[in-house]
């Protein structure tokens, strides 16, 4: 009797153990899919996001990021959040022009060139941007801009005719047309393949960051990069609609919070970088220059044609967010 009664008491101490464990391990997990390096600001941004609504979330949420394409692909991002693959994950935004030009309107060449006109091109797009995700099953998290855009290349380029012929490494369909306008090449690479395109010739030339260029140390490979600063492209983070539905609401508020938190340290950041990665660069024997007046002049030439096709393809909704902006 002893003995039974000692063994109902095991099971049971035992079954409460296992309940209690249970709900500890209740937490959700989150994948989250990024396309950039580890070490790139919009990354480690995106791991601080993770851990604090990890920590705040009570245990209900455990968010893991997935860093250079580990999980999935940059090309390949948007749609697994879409399709619910993975509940959350960050993307460029511009390279989903195609399927909506609202998402281009960061790359809208010379628009705003600089951080402060980059933010503001963002509030007054933001509301069109988030009504676009949220029609295709999306939840808008935050935004992190890019430094403005250089020009990398293998050659000296003072005039348009240097440039001819280059293979270009595009990252979305701005880039792509510029480089057709300017007699170049154009291919779509994800920056996880920059560094072998370029040691094996099958890149030459970009448009992106010094960030970019930076992670993927192509000083090994480039030796010049103009300052053009054309534009500022931005990331976004966005969550699967389902998934965000079936979190508690307490959980959601954590993530908003989060949400603004990463936002804002990733535009001081981006801010604070832009100029030291250029500095990186002359250190590793780049010669970074300002773009020459010719060059210029052929880039805005290509930037005014692709503006106006901008404005045609994005019709009112386009007209009135740029009207926004310029009031701003
Ligand atoms: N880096 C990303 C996008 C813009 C940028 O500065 C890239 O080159 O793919």
């Amino acid at each position: 009797m002893k003995n039974i009664r000692k063994s109902v008491l095991t099971l049971s101490t035992a079954m409460a153990m296992t309940l209690a464990a249970g709900v500890a391990s209740a937490a959700e997990k989150w994948d989250m899919a990024l396309a950039y390096a580890a070490s790139n600001y919009h990354s480690e941004i995106a791991a601080a996001f993770a851990k604090e609504v990890t920590d705040n979330s009570g245990g209900k949420l455990n968010i893991v990021t997935h860093p250079g394409g580990s999980l999935f692909g940059g090309s390949e991002i948007f749609s697994s959040v879409r399709r619910g693959l993975a509940p959350i994950g960050e993307r460029l935004i511009s390279a989903l022009a195609n399927d909506n030009p609202i998402y281009g309107i960061d790359s809208v060449p010379f628009l705003a060139t600089g951080f402060d006109d980059s933010w503001k091109l963002y509030q007054a797009s933001k509301p069109e941007l988030v009504k676009t995700l949220d029609e295709a099953g999306l939840v808008f998290l935050y935004s992190i801009p890019w430094p403005p855009q250089g020009f990398y290349s293998i050659r000296e380029a003072n005039t348009p005719e240097d440039i001819k012929g280059l293979k270009f490494r595009a990252y979305n369909a701005t880039t792509s047309k510029i480089a057709d306008m300017l007699g170049m090449v154009p291919t779509k690479i994800e920056t996880a393949e920059l560094s072998q395109a370029f040691a094996t010739g099958v890149a030459q030339s970009m448009i992106s960051s010094g960030s970019t260029g930076y992670d993927r140390k192509l000083w090994e490979h480039v030796s010049y990069f103009y300052d053009v600063r054309a534009w500022l492209p931005r990331n976004m983070v966005i969550v699967n609609k389902k998934a965000w539905n079936a979190l508690d609401e307490d959980v959601q508020k954590v993530i908003l919070t989060a949400s603004a938190t990463a936002e804002k340290k990733g535009w001081a950041k981006a801010a604070e970088l832009a100029d030291w990665y250029l500095e990186e660069f002359k250190k590793h024997g780049m010669k970074v220059n300002p773009i020459s007046p010719e060059m210029l002049a052929a880039f805005k030439a290509a930037g005014d044609k692709l503006s106006k096709e901008w404005l045609e393809e994005a019709g009112d909704k386009g007209a009135k967010v740029i009207e926004a902006y310029q009031k701003m």
